[in-house]
């Protein structure tokens, strides 16, 4: 028998690895070395603003239970991830958020941050963007998000702009084409862009197992040619450290990056969806006890910088912020139907003239059956 009929023919051909960073484990105890940009001050702010967002989540919920609202997306347990998004980005990146983006719209969008995320979720497209002039408007259509960002990523790059777009996406969504598509001409292209998966686990009431057969999400980004990374969604620090690397690696024109953050959603999808349905109350618990908020405190807590005076006083300034940023909303007129027309276009194209027209058919029809 020859040497060559043995042979397989097999030849090992690339080698690939993939990190994850995480700095605090479940108990708020480092795991890591302090990085640089954590310093008390950034501790109490990212603290700070998850506790807001946690306290306007639970009042948006509830506005919606008692018909105050539209439909809302429960950012519950996802505060690390859209905290970190607004600590890390600058001012003059470019933002294009997914619907689930609140804690990101509190340090982005000023001193209304609340009101225009209320009026939005009420059905006013006027309140869509409100963050820097150059963010994109909430996106809802899963995915589309990232074709956008991507085409204003190579857009700065032909322009030169040292700019860069951060795009936040669901796990469901990395299924779809547009990500793909996205993540590919990222690759070719070399973009300034960062794409940030929440990877809460579900895509509604479908499993993150079932949604993608590979070990990670992260790896999508070798096939494209793109750096990725996971991290653990529910440390702050993570999230914001492989930010601040991706800014460098886009900074030295090295192109994009994925960021997968490993995350879990503790509320409903919507409040349309009864998560009770599709998943057992033992994993939920599990669940809680990996929390972001908990995690960050408990970590003050041995830092000797906070303390029970202070959580009390925070709890009481947050549920005054919504109050007030509340009653803003509740106060203003609601925008007409026809008003959702007004933020779509620069240029109104003709066609969408029936869609007006059935629209003031349709009101006629209520006002007249009134
Ligand atoms: C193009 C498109 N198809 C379907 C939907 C309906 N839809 C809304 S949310 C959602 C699931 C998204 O899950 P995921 O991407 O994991 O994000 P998550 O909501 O969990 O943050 C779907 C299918 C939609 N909004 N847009």
């Amino acid at each position: 028998m020859t040497r060559a009929m043995t042979d397989s023919g097999h030849r090992p051909l690339l080698d690939f690895h993939l990190e994850s960073i995480q700095f605090l484990d479940e108990s708020g105890a480092w795991l890591a070395n302090r990085p640089g940009f954590a310093s008390d001050n950034w501790l109490l702010k990212a603290y700070r603003y998850m506790v807001l967002c946690r306290v306007f989540d639970h009042k948006a919920v509830a506005l919606q239970r008692t018909g105050q609202l539209g439909t809302f997306p429960s950012a519950l347990g996802q505060e690390a991830f859209g905290v970190a998004i607004g600590l890390a980005l600058h001012k003059d990146d470019v933002f294009v958020p997914y619907y689930r983006d609140h804690g990101a719209h509190l340090l982005r969008s000023g001193a209304n941050a609340m009101a225009n995320l209320l009026l939005y979720w009420g059905g006013d497209e006027s309140a869509s963007s409100h963050g820097p002039p150059q963010d994109f408007p909430v996106c809802v259509p899963i995915a589309t998000q990232v074709t956008h960002a991507a085409g204003a990523a190579a857009a700065l790059k032909i322009k030169g702009r040292e700019q860069l777009v951060m795009v936040t996406i669901g796990d469901g969504g990395t299924s779809k084409g547009d990500f793909f598509e996205s993540l590919n001409v990222a690759g070719v292209w070399q973009l300034p862009l960062i794409i940030l998966v929440n990877n809460n686990q579900y895509a509604i009431s479908v499993p993150r197992e079932k949604q993608c057969a590979a070990a990670s999400l992260a790896q999508k980004a070798i096939g494209a040619g793109v750096h990725g990374v996971q991290v653990d969604g529910n440390d702050v620090l993570a999230i914001t450290q492989a930010i601040n690397e991706a800014r460098v690696r886009a900074n030295d024109h090295k192109g994009a990056t994925l960021i997968e953050a490993i995350t879990y959603r503790l509320g409903d999808h919507t409040t349309a969806d009864d998560a009770s349905r599709y998943r057992c109350q033992q994993e939920v618990k599990q669940a809680w006890l990996k929390e972001p908020i908990k995690r960050l405190q408990s970590l003050l807590l041995d830092l000797k910088i906070w303390d029970g005076e202070q959580e009390k006083a925070l709890l009481e300034s947050c549920a005054a912020s919504v109050e007030s940023q509340v009653q803003h909303y509740l106060q203003t007129p609601a925008a007409s139907p026809q008003s959702m027309f007004d933020h779509l276009y620069a240029d109104w194209p003709e066609a969408m003239n029936e869609q007006l027209d059935r629209l003031a058919d349709k009101l006629e029809r209520i006002d007249g059956g009134s």
